[in-house]
């Protein structure tokens, strides 16, 4: 979920590497290009139009989880932060690994039916088998008609469609999912960028969110995507950003809203930058879902802000009382999950059905281990 910006400008200027990304916090990246930098020392988006290729792999991860990897053995969850510039075409050599069906459907960009990801359209991959989709991007123009036509900038993502069902329930659930950006030409580029999925009642499907580790002055991206059967609201403490394409604002004219939560989601993406500790210092800054049930819950993470010397100030540890308890009474939680009266097709043991008692906020009751895939349909076990 981590990338560092300033490692990989210095590898593809010294090799042209152009995908092999870097293995930040055991992710890797396929990271664009990059123009000069400018006066103000930030470098941008250079101009697309690049036919670029990858290869990716679903592959099984321990706990019953699932993931997207550049390379074979290096899967992670989310997957690798994809990045683009509009006018670019990104070509995949997919390769599934799994002893089930998987795909790989994009949202934001263009493709053909065949690389819609679905068995609706036919364009899923067997067991071992392989599989190239092809994305395009367009950048804003005028229409032959006079209406202006958006381009395909933003922070978007891509998952699977088909596992356990032909929405892919079971395989986002289980981690295949990852952070999709194209920018446009002229664009800041970050120092470094972070992906923050909520899926179900966790981030990044881990029991509490992970560490974001940045120093005071980095240009720092968020991605933030949710997946999964709740809304929730993104929040991150001592830095705000705008609410538009880039979570920039270009002019002190700019009326672009500036917020520091935001509302998301199933299928909601957003990202924006700050500089890391602007205004306000290095320090543990909470990120958190301000669903009050869930951050108790252990939808909270750090970003931490390093002083130049590479030292953090001190701080506590968080505590989610109602998360230790939960991990207590998973038993109670299965129970909880059958009085509920569960959807057919929906399961009752994932962290997110265990966590909320839907006849009241009593928080008793939760399973906060990773999820598994037992007793979903399709998914090898
Ligand atoms: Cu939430």
């Amino acid at each position: 979920m981590a990338m560092d910006r300033r490692s990989f400008n210095t590898r593809l200027l010294a090799g042209g590497a152009a995908v092999a990304g870097v293995a930040a916090a055991g992710v890797a990246s396929a990271p664009v290009a990059t123009s000069a930098p400018t006066a103000t020392g930030a470098p941008t988006a250079p101009a697309g139009g690049t036919i670029r290729h990858i290869t990716l792999f679903a592959e099984k991860l321990p706990g019953g989880q699932l993931g997207y990897g550049l390379e074979r053995g290096k899967a992670s969850v989310p997957g690798p932060l994809i990045e683009l510039v509009e006018g670019d075409t990104l070509h995949i050599d997919f390769e599934n690994t799994l002893d089930v069906d998987v795909s790989l459907h994009a949202h934001g960009v263009d493709y053909d039916v065949a690389s819609d990801g679905t068995r609706l359209n036919r364009s899923h991959v067997p067991p071992g088998g392989k599989r190239t989709y092809t994305w395009r991007t367009h950048a804003p123009a005028k229409r032959p008609d006079g209406t202006f036509q958006p381009g395909s900038a933003g922070y978007w993502h891509y998952h699977d469609h088909v596992v356990g069902t032909d929405h892919g329930t079971g395989g986002i659930r289980a981690g295949l999912f990852g952070a999709l950006i194209v920018r446009r030409k002229g664009d800041l580029l970050p120092d470094r960028t972070f992906t923050v999925v909520f899926n179900d009642m966790q981030i990044n499907n881990l029991a509490m969110g992970p560490d974001l580790k940045a120093t005071v002055g980095d240009r720092v991206e968020f991605v933030s995507i949710t997946h999964g059967e709740f809304y929730h609201t993104f929040h991150l403490h001592g830095h705000r950003w705008a609410d538009n394409r880039t979570g920039l604002i270009t002019s002190a004219g700019d009326t672009s809203p500036m917020i520091d939560t935001k509302i998301v989601g199933p299928a909601n993406s957003f990202g924006f930058q700050v500089i890391a500790g602007e205004h306000v210092g290095p320090g543990a800054w909470m990120y958190h879902c301000h669903v009050q049930s869930h951050s108790d819950l252990g939808m909270a993470g750090l970003f931490l802000v390093a002083k130049a010397d590479g030292t953090i100030p001190p701080y506590e540890e968080m505590h989610h009382p109602a998360g230790a308890q939960a991990r207590k009474s998973a038993k109670t939680a299965e129970d909880d999950g059958r009085a509920m009266g569960a959807m057919p097709g929906m399961r009752t043991d994932t962290p997110a059905m265990k966590g909320m008692d839907m006849k009241g906020m009593d928080m008793k009751g939760t399973d906060m281990k990773g999820t598994d895939m037992k007793g979903m349909p399709g998914t090898g076990h």
